[in-house]
Formats: structure tokens, sequence, C-alpha cells
């Protein structure tokens, strides 16, 4: 029975998955860079993913691109605290920040974020655990080989699939010792960060594999080039329908959250896909 604890609500995804939009208040984000470094334009956008279905808006300030800098605190701070400050007084949603930095994720949580959602694991900062447990904040441990500068330099692995829960395995293990309630952590096998198009495919086919413990999967595949090869296109807005399909299928999986760029067309699929899966419409 999938329930995930936030800082502030539980989200049952036993029968309904959850959508997470992605809002990305950076210059340089491989999709949408720049289009929202205005707060108040990525306020509104924020509130238009929730009126579209978003369950949780997931605000980024420091770009993981294959190749990315490393965004300075204060500055990737400048960024996204406007903007929770703002959709916070605005709306009851759940907000996630995108860091991996613990004083970026304490200063949004204290600004009314009730979720981490950390590339690294909570492995990229030392105080990051402590932070997520003090505030008891919903966790999203990813899997990343590398870091966003190098990790797309010939990814390899023996067996994809099982590297990957290994290492979900042993963040788990960790984020638990250092005192963080397993039920507040969520699980991502990462596509996209240090794997080749095929390593992709193999972690989505086996995404039921990273639900460890009964853990609810997180799988973000939104405008990701691996889905461009496929339909012969680099216009990312090519790639929508590729990954609406994958929200589809990785449901049928056992996947329960989709961090994806355009939420109505995800839930559509979710909510089609979970009556045909329940028999209840
Ligand atoms: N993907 C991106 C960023 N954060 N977090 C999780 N948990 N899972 C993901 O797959 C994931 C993530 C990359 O996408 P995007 O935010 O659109 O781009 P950028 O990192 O360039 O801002």
């Amino acid at each position: 029975m999938p329930l995930w604890q936030t800082r502030r609500r539980t989200l049952d995804l036993s029968r309904h998955g959850a959508i997470m939009g992605v809002l990305n208040v950076t210059p340089d984000s491989f999709s949408d860079g720049g289009r929202f470094v205005d707060p108040d334009r990525a306020c509104a956008h924020a509130l238009a993913m929730v009126a579209e279905g978003a369950d949780i808006v997931d605000i980024g300030g420091e770009s993981t691109r294959p190749g990315a800098a490393p965004v300075p605190a204060d500055e990737e701070l400048a960024r996204v605290l406007p903007v929770i400050e703002r959709l916070r007084a605005a709306s009851d949603v759940l907000i996630s920040i995108d860091t991996s930095k613990a004083a970026v994720a304490a200063a949004a949580l204290d600004a009314g974020a009730d979720i981490i959602n950390d590339v690294t694991a909570l492995a990229g900062d030392p105080a990051m655990p402590e932070v997520a447990r003090r505030t008891g904040a919903g966790v999203v441990l990813m899997h990343m080989r590398g870091t966003p500068a190098t990790m797309q330099q010939a990814p390899a692995y023996a067996d994809v699939v099982a590297e990957v829960a290994q290492f979900l395995r042993h963040r788990l293990d960790a984020a638990i010792a250092s005192g963080i309630d397993p039920l507040r952590m969520a699980l991502d096998p990462g596509i996209g960060f240090g794997k080749t198009p095929a390593h992709n495919h193999a972690l989505l086919r086996h995404c039921d594999a990273f639900a460890l413990d009964g853990r609810p999967v997180l799988i973000g595949v939104s405008r990701k080039s691996f889905l461009g090869l496929l339909v012969g296109s680099n216009d990312p807005a090519a790639r929508l329908w590729p990954a609406v399909a994958l929200t589809s299928f990785c449901r049928e999986r056992g996947a329960r959250i989709f961090r994806v760029h355009e939420p109505r067309p995800h839930r559509e699929a979710l909510r089609m896909t979970e009556a045909i899966l329940t028999g209840v419409a």
C-alpha cells in the first residue's frame, strides 16, 4: 500500500499515481531554461500546472542537464525562494525543492516546501540527511552515475537494473540509519543520469524493481533526449507523446509518481490506465 509522507500531508498512491510538475527557475535548463526566471511568471506557471492536475510542483534552481556547471548556494536560493514564497501564499499544493544542497533545502522548507528531491540521494552534502530528518520532509532518493558534468561520458554497467537497485538499497538503508522515517522516502532510477538510451529502456522496462520495501517509485522521462531518438526529432515538443506513453507503461509496471513538464496529458493517461488496471472508472 504505497503511502508517501511529506512534511504536511501524506499521499495515498495506492489507487492513483501523483503528477509532479517541473518548474525550472534556471537560465540554462535543457528544455525550458530562461522561461521562468521572473518569480511572478514562475509562480503563474506553477499555478497553471496545478490547474492542469499537478499534485506536486518541483522547483529547481540548478540545472542538472549533462555538462551543467554547479551553481553557488546563494545564487540557487535567490532563484528559488521568491517562487516558493509566492506559490505557498497562493496555493496549498505540495512543493518539492530540487536541490542537493542542505542550505537550499533548509531555507526552501522554512519557506513552505514539503519535499526534498535530491538527485544525489542525500549523498551530495553531508548536512542533507539531518535537514531531512529534522524537518520531516518527504525525500526523493535518485540514482546518478558521476555528476552532471561527467555523467554522460561513456556510462557502462554490467547489469544496469541490478546496479541501480543496489545503489538505491544502499542509499535507502543509509537514510533510515540517519533517522529518516522510511515512509517519507520515494525512489527514482534517475532516467538519463549517466545512462545510454538502452540503459534507460532497461530501467523503464523493470521499474518495478525499484519499489524497495514497498516505497513508491518516481519516474522522470519528460523531454529527455532518448525520447527524441525514437521519433527522429531533436525538437523537445516532439518528446511529449513518447513520454505520455511511458507514464502509462510505468504506471502499469508499478511506478507511482511522474515528474513531467505538461501535467494534463500525463494525468489523463494515468487516470485512463488506472481505470483499466483497477476496473473502477
Ligand atoms: N530529472 C531532472 C531534474 N531533476 N529529479 C528526479 N527525481 N528525477 C529526474 O528524472 C530528474 C530530476 C532533469 O530534468 P529538468 O529538470 O527538466 O532539466 P534540468 O536539470 O536541465 O533543469
